[in-house]
């Protein structure tokens, strides 16, 4: 199954973070890490009052399920995006999240896929439509029009 994640980090030195990440996904049983997007700086969506984001997505071929995918993600997350902080564990330094799994709609108590932010959020779009560009979503929307419409709100490369 062709799968794609997104990641992201705006704590912890978000780019390191997100680099060690694509390292631990790249050592995923049953799955080959198939792309890598570049690595975006982006504005941050919600409260302004926070560092910018480091952003980018890759894609998997996988063999596990979204379920034991999820599992996964979370212990990388887990592994990775907490930063021991004196005696307590500070605050989460990594996302990731399923945005595609194949060609499937899943709805359940812990997951959501496709994954509901990411037809408007462009620090998913455009490092999508960088390794995906003739992407085709399950509901028929076409990924290339998405971003297209998709405003950057300063979205930039960091690097490739
Ligand atoms: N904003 C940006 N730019 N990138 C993110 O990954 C991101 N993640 C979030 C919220 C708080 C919605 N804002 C974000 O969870």
């Amino acid at each position: 199954m062709i799968s794609y994640i997104g990641i992201g980090s705006n704590q912890a030195d978000p780019a390191q973070q997100a680099t060690m990440a694509i390292e631990a996904l790249k050592r995923l049983p049953n799955t080959q890490l198939t792309k890598c997007a570049s690595l975006y700086a982006s504005t941050p969506m919600g409260p302004q009052d926070q560092p910018d984001y480091v952003n980018t997505v890759v894609e998997l071929d996988t063999q596990l399920s979204a379920l034991a995918l999820l599992d996964e993600l979370q212990k990388i997350e887990f592994n990775q995006g907490r930063v021991r902080k004196a005696t307590r564990w500070g605050p989460r330094t990594l996302d990731l999240d399923i945005i595609l799994y194949g060609n499937q709609k899943i709805n359940n108590t812990r997951l959501t896929i496709p994954h509901y932010g990411m037809k408007v959020r462009e620090f998913v779009l455009y490092p999508l439509f960088e390794i995906a560009e003739n992407l085709v979503l399950p509901d028929g929307t076409v990924l290339s029009q998405l971003t297209a419409q998709c405003d950057r709100n300063g979205l930039i490369i960091i690097s490739e």
